[in-house]
């Protein structure tokens, strides 16, 4: 029996994933995985891809090692990305979206430039990882929530907030 949600937190960079997941932590009580960084301290990696400038994400060593966890329950997840993860993993996932002209100032301020910022600001504004997300979980696991300002992240951190109760409840945690 898992010890509460489990909940992916998805969507380009930049638009307030750790942010969101780490007040949600915070306040919640659960525990706050940030895949980039599990990857990270693991070195989950297998080189670099040099034309979109990051490391290449071993997939099957970071679900291998987020089995157990996942397992436990009570995780919020955060990674710009949602389809290799197994379905099975989430109980819902939270697709973050950000107005093309915020999210640009966002990641130039973060230091990102040329292809790369292009590159960002265009997958936003095509939707791709909505999109991703709507592929790859049921339609009433995924759910879009705007992050443009601070007055919607407190609203998005309530909202998540009540859903985490409710599901606590319904589950007998
Ligand atoms: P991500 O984890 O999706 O890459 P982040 O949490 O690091 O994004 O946020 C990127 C920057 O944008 C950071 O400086 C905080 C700011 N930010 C995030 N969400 C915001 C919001 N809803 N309103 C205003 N600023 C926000």
């Amino acid at each position: 029996m898992k010890s509460g949600p489990n909940i992916l937190i998805t969507g380009t960079p930049g638009v307030g994933k750790s942010t969101l997941a780490q007040q949600l932590a915070e306040r919640s009580g659960l525990e706050w995985i940030n895949v980039g960084d599990l990857a990270k301290n693991n070195n989950f990696f297998d080189g670099y891809d040099e034309e979109r400038g990051c490391p290449i994400l071993n997939e099957d060593k970071v679900l291998d090692e987020m089995e157990d966890m996942m397992e436990e329950g009570g995780k919020i997840v955060d990674y710009h990305g949602s389809e290799f993860f197994p379905e099975r993993f989430f109980d819902i996932v939270f697709v973050l979206r950000t107005d093309n002209t915020l999210l640009y100032d966002r990641l130039a301020a973060r230091g990102y430039q040329g292809k790369k910022l292009e590159e960002n600001v265009e997958c936003e504004i095509m939707a791709v990882l909505l999109d991703e997300a709507k592929d790859s979980y049921a339609e009433h696991v995924v759910h879009e929530l705007f992050s443009n300002t601070p007055e919607d992240m407190e609203s998005n951190l309530e909202k998540i907030l009540l859903w985490i109760e409710a599901w606590k409840k319904e589950n007998g945690v």
